[in-house]
């Protein structure tokens, strides 16, 4: 197998995590079980005890699940992975393992909804407090930093404002404060932006998106990056039980042998559709990673090779103008969720960030008028021809009503 080490990303993405199977088939067999059988009293108990390798029980690990894992580790440049039913459930996991009561969070205001939303209700019950901050000011991290702070968490860019995160500096200050940082990689995935490599201890994902690809399973993962932390979250993963199963991580694992593809084809169209926004005079502003005018531009260049496939913008009239584009589009699709080969529109503030409350999506810089664009693999042409289409009923509605 040495002329598997040091392969490149696509290749890597094609052949990372497969291994040798009865019968030589060249994917990873679906071993849709739940248990399996031991030799004898004595095998069963010595695989409990640690002291034979093999499987017990799903729940605790499975071939399947584990060549999925094994193949993320390997793409983000981590130790190994753990695979859950979600990416809600990786998060979830992740803090429970690394948190106690009394604990404090710093964590980027810009976030998935339910992740802020997580941090405010459910961990807060368990006695830990987070501090939101823009964690694209470096300054604004470092002095939320308390004592008792176990955790800086981000997400870079970020769900939906698309603000990037210094990940060095950020991974520096919590070194510094003997905290952890824990990155959200959803928005770029490891093919363009590998957060261990800049500092990060752990990172999540929410593998319906990008990794999967392909808008047909919920799934996510953890990546950590020692043997020690990797024992310490398996039993906490084993004792929560948001594992993913075998079916959803063999086709994780198939979408992701296209993923290198996938990727620079979202950057290639993104780019084209976002310069596209930012000449049309109905645009009040757009913001993606590769446009020259995204606040954090250069940071981004020093932490991801491609800028992605997300995109935001606000039109000149607002939620009312956004309104119309969301629901005129007959190409792209009116849907939450990203990632996928499709292009899909939807409205943060009344969809995937309303649980938030206003409050805090003002705080976080997600106005009621910002429209979120996740860009597919489809012909570009295709899709800013409908974008096009649909903005002409601003100006038309517009004219008609006054
Ligand atoms: N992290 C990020 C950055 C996300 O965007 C999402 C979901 C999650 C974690 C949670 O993952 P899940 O449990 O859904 O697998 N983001 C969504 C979004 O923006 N629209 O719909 C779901």
């Amino acid at each position: 197998m040495s002329s598997k080490k040091n392969m490149n990303m696509d290749s890597k993405c094609v052949h990372a995590g497969v291994g040798e199977y009865e019968y030589g088939p060249v994917v990873p067999p679906i071993y849709q079980t739940s248990t399996f059988k031991f030799e004898s009293t004595e095998h069963g108990a010595s695989l409990f005890k640690g002291e034979a390798e093999g499987y017990i029980y799903t729940r605790m690990s499975n071939p399947t699940v584990e060549a999925m894992e094994n193949s993320v580790a390997d793409l983000e440049g981590g130790y190994k992975a753990l695979g859950c039913g979600s990416g809600m459930a990786a998060i979830h996991t992740a803090l429970a393992a690394l948190l106690n009561a009394g604990d404090h969070v710093v964590a980027s205001e810009a976030v998935y909804g339910p992740t802020a939303t997580l941090l405010r209700t459910v961990m807060s019950k368990f006695g830990i407090t987070t501090t939101f901050v823009d964690s694209s000011n470096v300054d604004e991290v470092r002095n939320a930093v308390k004592p008792e702070t176990r955790v800086i968490y981000i997400e870079t860019p970020g769900n939906p404002t698309l603000a990037i995160t210094d990940l060095e500096a950020v991974s520096k200050i919590a070194r510094d404060n003997n905290a952890e940082l824990v990155v959200d990689n959803t928005f770029m995935s490891p093919v363009l932006q590998q957060p261990i490599k800049h500092g990060a201890d752990v990172v999540v994902h929410s593998m319906t998106k990008f990794l999967n690809g392909h808008a047909d399973v919920v799934a996510g993962i953890i990546i950590v990056k020692d043997e020690k932390t990797y024992k310490h979250f398996r039993k906490t993963l084993n004792q929560i039980g948001g594992v993913i199963d075998p079916f959803n991580s063999f086709l994780v694992h198939r979408g992701i042998k296209t993923l290198a593809l996938r990727m620079n084809k979202h950057s290639e169209n993104a780019i084209k559709i976002a310069e596209w926004l930012e000449n049309h005079p109905e645009i009040k502003w757009v913001k993606y990673p590769g446009l020259k005018s995204h606040p954090q531009y250069e940071i981004g260049l020093k932490q991801h090779s491609q800028p992605g496939g997300m995109i935001t913008f606000e039109l000149k009239n607002g939620f009312a103008a956004g309104e119309t584009v969301m629901n005129n589009v007959k190409f792209c699709q009116l849907a939450v969720s990203l990632g996928g080969v499709e292009t899909l529109i939807q409205h943060p503030a009344s969809m995937t960030h309303l649980s938030m409350g206003k409050e805090a999506r003002e705080a976080a810089g997600i106005t009621e008028g910002l429209v979120r664009l996740s860009v597919g693999i489809e012909n570009v042409d295709d899709i800013i021809s409908d974008l096009e289409e649909a903005f002409s009923k601003i100006t038309k509605e517009e004219t008609v009503s006054v």
